[in-house]
């Protein structure tokens, strides 16, 4: 396959800096050599710098650093759009503000080629605020709701050549939810699978459910991993951890199954600050999930498994 890196050093979307950094440590932990040992053909864009900004503010005061984020939409969504044409994009970030401009030029790709875009949403948070509803004011708390077409964001952030289908996407992980994004979900046709649905059903069979459904439909794939959707025991290089998060093998086998599945087209790698990383290796898990979802496994598997499903 041929694979597309792309830096995103944002970091003001988030509530401490250091995200700026992640890029680089993706690269350190030696991303793109994983994906060429595994046949891919990779081509490192450098990373990308935001659009010019324009004077902007918003009613609710918590609400900072929007021009900026506004500039990196901007630049981010021409990108994203541009570099699916070809290849898979993988977005190395960067805070999730940048969801904010991957997801919809992805959504127009898609446009064009005649087919939904489903996004899988891997996170402890929702991040369905609206610039009205945020209390944090951190701007990466908001992009889902965003890219599906929430109100509020018009006159901000740029008009959506397409809103994602709140039920073309899936979260999993979430374990912290404020009320206010409880409420918007509750109107939405969003699924939104919490950690005890993981304890209850294991992860596999969420998954499964909603890749038959991509599949089903035709979809375009987009993969966006938060990386406190891992429990902060092996992942501690974020700035939002919370307790309870999926384990190592999970979260290997959510991208074991996204590659038998062939149907991510896209990825975002978030949320990555290497300065409260220890000795790089939540970036080397990073990588190593990224390798998994490329094609990395421990044995070659049988067409069929032991409980006779393919
Ligand atoms: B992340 C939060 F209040 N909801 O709005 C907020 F809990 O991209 C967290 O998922 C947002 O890491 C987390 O600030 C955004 C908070
Ligand atoms: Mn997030
Ligand atoms: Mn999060
Ligand atoms: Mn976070």
């Amino acid at each position: 396959m041929d694979v597309t890196l792309i830096g995103v050093p944002l970091q003001i979307g988030a509530g401490r800096l250091g995200c700026e950094m992640g890029p680089s440590a993706l690269r350190i932990a030696g991303l793109a050599p994983m994906l060429e040992e595994l046949g891919h053909r990779v081509t490192d864009l450098g990373n990308i710098a935001p659009a010019p900004f324009k004077a902007l503010t918003h009613p609710n005061p918590a609400v900072h650093h929007l021009p900026e984020t506004v500039a990196w939409i901007e630049a981010l969504s021409e990108v994203s759009y541009l570099e699916s044409a070809a290849a898979m994009p993988i977005f190395l970030g960067g805070d999730h503000a940048l969801s904010a401009g991957t997801v919809p030029g992805l959504a127009r790709r898609a446009v064009e080629q005649g087919r939904p875009l489903f996004v899988l949403w891997l996170d402890a948070h929702t991040d369905f605020h609206t610039l009205d509803s945020t209390e944090s004011g951190n701007l990466h708390g908001t992009p889902v709701a965003y890219f599906t077409g929430q109100p509020g964001f018009s006159g901000y952030f740029p008009d959506l050549a397409k809103a994602v289908d709140p039920a073309h996407m899936a979260m999993i992980g979430i374990r912290s939810v404020d009320p206010a994004e409880r409420a918007a979900l509750k109107r939405t046709e969003m699924t939104v699978h919490d950690m005890r649905m993981i304890d209850e059903h294991g992860v596999a069979v969420l998954l499964r459910s909603f890749i038959d459904k991509v599949r089903a439909a035709n979809g375009l794939l987009h993969v966006s991993f938060d990386v406190d959707f891992l429990d902060p025991m092996i992942a501690p290089a974020v700035g939002t951890t919370v307790p309870g998060g999926a384990t190592f093998r999970e979260a290997h086998l959510v991208m074991e199954m996204l590659h038998d599945s062939g149907l991510v087209t896209s990825l975002d790698l978030v949320e990555l600050n290497p300065f409260l990383d220890e000795r790089g290796r939540t970036a080397i898990l990073m990588a190593d999930l990224t390798a998994s979802l490329m094609g990395r496994q421990v044995m070659d598997r049988p067409t069929r498994d032991f409980a006779g499903s393919t």
